[in-house]
């Protein structure tokens, strides 16, 4: 598979790993996402020339620093456009936009991270526009203090006033065709958005157990996110899923608020009703838990053996997962799953367990 030309895959590897590899790889990469406590930018730089997203998470299920590497073929374009720093061949852009809240000053109407979503987004639906990509697959939102109350309402929600003002802005669906996407926590850090978009329109798949989130009521604030429960990728022969961030949510409520084994069953049944959906649409219905790549975000550090042991028993065997610290959007949810499949991926670190 090495010098195989795959239209698009990831890999999950740590910094070391990825320093070395050979050239002819490194060239490939469109773009990465590293989850790292420790790592600073520059030091990431230093081994990575493709955009990066540096998110400050903790993994949970290893010590070393996990990077998300999404590879393209062909000739790679890269370039800056504002704040955002992208990769693309010729059917994908992957894209990264780092902004700190500090640039918005609270007015009379924008809250800064209001302000901070409205703008990165505005920014990403423009370069789309501009550069003919404009098929957004999936989108990974990093906010810190996510779940804390400024100005009268929580950041998160705060992030989907803005989100969904951009893509208003834009002209863009706000309900239906909207991508996958996650939303996590972290403790610092400026707004991070990764995005990976392409020229053909992805589906766009929703959860018949849940109310679409584009769709939640009131109580989970001013606007609804803007997101889709998955999105269906053809490339070439291969079919990409992207999984959004699924958590223990039925209908529009959460469901087990205390129980962390129940939450992981709840989400791992949400997980299969999506991708039941996606064989349902796929040329070819070739998606199970087993294929599937995951990373788990877990609130507490202390449920990570409850999880583990309980996502090992849905997968029925060793699942290929990676697990990170950090906050979900909703204060009584206690771990989230996200996952893709269907694409080939060149390797996965062991797990250790
Ligand atoms: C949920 O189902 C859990 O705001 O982009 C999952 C995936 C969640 C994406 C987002 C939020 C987002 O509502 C939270």
């Amino acid at each position: 598979m090495r010098d195989k030309i795959l239209p698009l895959h990831s890999t999950s590897l740590s910094l070391a790993e990825f320093s070395k590899q050979p050239e002819r790889w490194q060239k490939r990469v469109l773009g990465a996402i590293c989850f790292s406590t420790e790592i600073n930018e520059s030091q990431m730089q230093a081994v990575i020339a493709a955009p990066c997203a540096r998110v400050p998470m903790q993994r949970l299920d290893a010590g070393e620093t996990v990077c998300e590497v999404w590879s393209g073929s062909g000739q790679l374009t890269q370039g800056q456009s504002n704040a955002i720093h992208y990769r693309h061949d010729d059917d994908v852009l992957f894209g990264v936009i780092t902004l700190s809240e500090i640039l918005f000053t609270a007015g009379v109407e924008k809250m800064p991270l209001q302000q901070a979503a409205e703008s990165a987004y505005r920014q990403v639906f423009a370069l789309l526009d501009t550069l003919h990509y404009p098929y957004l697959f999936r989108f990974w939102n990093y906010i810190a203090d996510i779940n804390s109350t400024s100005f009268g309402l929580e950041r998160y929600r705060q992030f989907n006033l803005g989100r969904q003002d951009a893509f208003l802005a834009h002209g863009r669906d706000v309900v239906g065709n909207v991508p996958a996407a996650c939303a996590l926590g972290s403790s610092q850090g400026p707004l991070t958005i990764a995005f990976l978009a392409g020229r053909v329109a992805p589906l766009y798949i929703e959860n018949a157990r849940q109310v679409s989130a584009y769709q939640y009521p009131l109580q989970y604030g001013p606007r609804s996110p803007t997101f889709s429960r998955a999105s269906l990728v053809r490339l070439g022969q291969d079919e990409i899923l992207f999984l959004s961030g699924t958590a223990s949510i039925v209908g529009h409520t959460t469901l087990h608020p205390a129980d962390v084994v129940a939450q992981t069953r709840e989400t791992m049944t949400n997980i299969e009703a999506v991708l039941a959906e996606a064989n349902r649409l796929a040329s070819q219905p070739c998606f199970d838990l087993s294929s599937l790549h995951f990373r788990v975000y877990v609130r507490h550090p202390t449920d990570l053996a409850k999880i583990r042991t309980e996502l090992t028993h849905c997968v029925g065997g060793k699942p290929k997962a990676v697990y990170l610290q950090a906050d979900v959007c909703r204060q009584d949810l206690l771990l989230e799953i996200e996952a893709t499949a269907g694409h080939p991926f060149s390797s996965f670190p062991t797990n250790r367990d």
